[in-house]
C-alpha cells in the first residue's frame, strides 16, 4: 500500500555535509520525493512538531539542537513508506542503531542523530498538515 511520511534530515546532517549522502538513501531505496523545503525553524515550530516530549527532560537541549541550523523536511512515499522509512533510519540512539541504517552509519548520538521519520499514519499525517499545509 503506498504511504507518505514526513522526514526531517537534521541540522546536524545539513552541517556535517550529509545531505546528499542521507538523501540518496531514500532515493536508492525507491522512495519518491513528494515535497522539499529547507529552512531554519524557531522554538514554536520545534514544540509543536515534538508535542509530545516537550514535558520531557531531554526536551530543552533537544529543543535548542533543532532550532540551531537549517534543516531539509521532506515528503517521501512508496509502498509502505513509513515502516520502510522508519526501518532505514534505526534506532533513537545512534549508538545502538544497527550498521546500515543511518543512524548506525552516521551518529553517535542520541540526541544529533540526523533525522526525524514519522512513526505511524497519525503521525506521518499530523506532521505532513504540520510541516506542508498546501500539501
Ligand atoms: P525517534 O522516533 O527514533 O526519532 O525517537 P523519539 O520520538 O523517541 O525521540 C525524538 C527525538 O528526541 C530523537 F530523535 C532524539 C531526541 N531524544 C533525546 O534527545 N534524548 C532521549 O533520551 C530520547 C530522544
Amino acid at each position: 500500500m503506498s504511504q507518505r511520511t514526513l522526514v526531517l534530515i537534521k541540522p546536524d546532517a545539513v552541517r556535517r555535509g550529509l545531505l546528499g549522502a542521507v538523501l540518496s538513501r531514500f532515493e536508492a531505496k525507491g522512495l519518491s520525493i513528494v515535497a522539499m523545503e529547507h529552512r531554519t525553524i524557531d522554538g514554536e515550530m520545534a514544540d509543536a512538531h515534538y508535542v509530545e516530549h516537550v514535558e520531557r527532560d531531554f526536551y530543552p537541549p533537544l529543543r535548542a539542537f533543532v532550532t540551531s541550523g537549517p534543516l531539509v523536511s521532506l515528503v517521501l512515499e512508496g509502498d509502505e513508506a513509513i515502516t520502510v522509512v522508519r526501518n532505514l533510519t534505526g534506532a533513537t540512539d545512534g549508538r545502538q542503531a544497527a550498521p546500515g541504517t543511518i543512524r548506525g552509519d552516521y551518529s553517535l548520538s542520541n540526541r544529533e542523530n540526523l533525522v526525524h521519520a514519522s512513526d505511524s499514519t497519525e503521525s506521518a499525517e499530523r506532521e505532513m498538515k504540520l510541516w506542508f499545509p498546501s500539501l
